[in-house]
């Protein structure tokens, strides 16, 4: 049996990269409706070897007889129409931050908290973490359960496209600026340059001096886990590369464990690549990780600023493992429970 699919956002970077990742894992699609803003309606897509109309949101008054529906739109375009699509009969599985802390709405890695999926009944929405919290606590589950994690330093070393398709457009436009020697035309994502810079400025700035996506990736990591007290330290950073985030996470532990043992862990663990030969120059590198579904881990070393610590390097694709794999993870899940 299958299902009938619609994807909100269906011609941004992570609408697209659904189709692609509905496609390959073979997800039983019976029937599949794009949607967009009115300045892509009757854009053509690609699934299966058949094209699709996008249509215009904003004009749609039912969405009757869609079993699934799998957002990345923005929080704003969430906020207003998952309940909609919810109240007609469809679960929803949002890729925005818009519902990630209410409480009635699961927050879901399938690798971390699979059995929280079931608890999507009050509202019928599902949410996907950001990127980010994904590919780290895909990492840091493993050693958590043996170990116990009290604290985590994170740096993001954070690809563009996390910051959508005109944000590619950026770093494409101001390289090739640069190489040809020509001015470096103004960003229309970022504040600043991107081409050979780094930027530690990812959402926006509270009072204390973190950003949003920093506050993400402490509160996030806490629902996912159930666990109130960890705390998360995170400076997130924007690079000039196209796809895979990259993390550095230091953690403190509860009780003593070995990087070997973190490492033997970590190769047994769903949804994991151990990459982790330093001396042969083998360790996760974003562009290995781009199109690859794994989370990958490597530099895996005693830190030495906590009594009980463990380093390591974390390299995910952003728009598959960080959205869209991790999305249609979930509603895999729901068809596997029988939930939908
Ligand atoms: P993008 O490339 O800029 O694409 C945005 C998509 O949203 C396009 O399909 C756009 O349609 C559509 N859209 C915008 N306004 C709309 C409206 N009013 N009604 C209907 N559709 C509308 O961005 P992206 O990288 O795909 O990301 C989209 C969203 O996904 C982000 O804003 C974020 O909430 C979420 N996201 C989450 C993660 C994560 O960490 N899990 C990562 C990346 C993105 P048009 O073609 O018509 O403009
Ligand atoms: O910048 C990144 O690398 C990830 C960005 C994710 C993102 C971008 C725009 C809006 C989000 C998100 O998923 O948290 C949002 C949002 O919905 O808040």
């Amino acid at each position: 049996m299958g299902y009938r699919v619609a994807i909100v956002g269906a011609t941004g970077e992570v609408g697209r990269a659904f189709l692609r990742v509905l496609e390959e894992r073979n997800f039983p699609v019976d029937e599949l409706v794009l949607f967009a803003s009115e300045r892509s309606a009757g854009k053509r897509l690609t699934f299966k070897g058949e094209e699709y109309t996008v249509r215009d949101l904003s004009k749609e008054g039912s969405f009757k007889g869609i079993d699934i529906a799998l957002f990345s739109a923005g929080g704003s375009v969430s906020k207003e129409w998952a309940p909609k699509f919810a109240k007609d009969g469809a679960v929803v599985v949002d890729n925005s931050s818009a519902w990630r802390m209410d409480p009635d709405v699961p927050l879901v890695v399938p690798e971390v908290n699979p059995e929280d999926v079931k608890d999507f009944k009050k509202k019928g929405i599902i949410a996907n973490p950001n990127c980010s919290t994904i590919q780290m606590v895909v990492a840091l589950k493993p050693i958590y359960d043996f170990a116990g994690v009290k604290r985590v330093v994170v740096s993001t070393y954070q690809a563009v496209s996390g910051a959508g398709a005109k944000a590619i457009e950026d770093l494409r436009k101001q390289t090739k600026a640069w190489c040809e020697g020509e001015p470096i035309p103004p960003a229309q994502k970022f504040p600043h340059p991107i081409a050979f810079n780094v930027l530690p400025h990812i959402d926006v700035f509270f009072e204390d001096g973190y950003t949003k996506e920093e506050n993400k990736m402490l509160y996030e990591t806490r629902k996912i886990l159930h666990d109130p007290d960890i705390r998360v330290s995170a400076t997130c950073v924007r690079v000039p590369v196209f796809y895979g985030h990259s993390e550095s996470v230091s953690m403190e532990t509860e009780k003593e464990i070995s990087p070997e043992e973190a490492r033997e862990l970590l190769k047994k663990a769903p949804g994991v690549v151990v990459v982790d030969e330093p001396k042969s120059n083998l360790y996760p590198l974003p562009i290995h990780a781009e199109g690859r579904d794994e989370v990958f881990v490597g530099r895996i070393r005693k830190d030495r600023a906590f009594e009980r610590g463990l380093s390591m390097w974390v390299v995910a694709d952003n728009i598959r493992k960080g959205a869209a794999t991790n999305a249609v993870q979930i509603a895999e899940l729901l068809v596997r429970e029988n939930l939908i």
